[in-house]
């Protein structure tokens, strides 16, 4: 996967070089390149930025600075802008950015972050490149304000990187997380010592019941999703819920809505 972050503090994404990220790239799985976006003003002051039409506070970034950057990136990953190239554009009034997103884009051929500061990019810009045929995402990584898309940017590529395929050691760590295909937050894991600050490890942990121990990791993400993230427990699709889970979810104050759909609280 070709990967391009075009940024005005291109030294705030020097942290992909670590880590998993930093892995991927050594071992050629992720082309990752990093770009300064002044690299494509033409002026002597190296200007991105200007007032905003229609007056207000802070300053916008320059649509003709930006599509220089673009198009240049853009015909740099796969020869011509292609179906597989992806323009994602961070910033708080953005779809929320989700692990479905993530998969998603974990199959493309080519992502490029657009990271804007100040006020954010002039708005012609997404409008360009989807009229252009490329596939744009205007993306939040959730409700806050951050100073620019950078942060936000490491959030999505991090998301992003370890579901491309050969990148995580063991792919069944991927499979019971959190925000996976269940709909449900991940339940709490233990390892050695058993005994640790007069806390014990759940007794059906040490028991070797593997049957017993699934449904107790089961009912424990049910408990937990059911107290941090209701909106998830709302969203749950009744026909993957057995007996057990429905019984657990009624005690909890959830049962099945009128119309079939999912869940509600009784
Ligand atoms: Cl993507 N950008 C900025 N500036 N702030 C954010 C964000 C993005 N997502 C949440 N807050």
């Amino acid at each position: 996967m070709r990967v391009d972050v075009v940024s005005i503090f291109p030294d705030y994404l020097s942290v992909l070089d670590l880590s998993l990220v930093g892995k991927a790239r050594q071992r050629g799985l992720l082309d990752l390149r990093v770009h300064d976006l002044r690299d494509w003003t033409t002026d002597r002051h190296r200007t991105v930025d200007d007032t905003p039409f229609g007056g207000g506070a802070g300053m916008v970034m320059r649509p003709d600075v930006w599509g220089q950057a673009i198009d240049e990136v853009l015909g740099a990953g796969t020869g011509t802008r292609s179906e597989g190239a992806h323009l994602i554009v961070p910033t708080p009034s953005g779809e929320v950015f989700t692990q479905r997103h993530a998969e998603s884009l974990a199959s493309a051929e080519q992502l490029v972050f657009a990271c804007g500061r100040y006020e954010g990019i002039d708005a012609r810009v997404a409008e360009h490149y989807r009229s252009a045929g490329v596939t744009v995402h205007e993306l939040s990584i959730g409700d806050y304000v951050l100073n620019g898309g950078e942060v936000a940017s490491l959030v999505m590529i991090e998301a992003v990187a370890r579901l491309i395929p050969g990148m995580v050691g063991n792919p069944d760590s991927l499979v019971e997380e959190s925000h996976g295909a269940a709909g449900l937050l991940e339940y709490p894991v233990y390892t050695k010592p058993p005994s640790w600050a007069d806390l014990e490890i759940p007794e059906v942990l040490l028991s070797g019941h593997h049957a017993k121990i699934e449904r107790w990791r089961r009912d424990q993400a049910l408990e937990r999703t059911a107290a941090r993230r209701p909106d998830m427990i709302e969203a749950l699709d009744v026909a993957g819920l057995d007996k057990h889970d429905l019984k657990l979810l009624a005690e909890l104050g959830w049962v099945p809505g009128a119309d079939g759909g999912g869940l509600t609280r009784a």
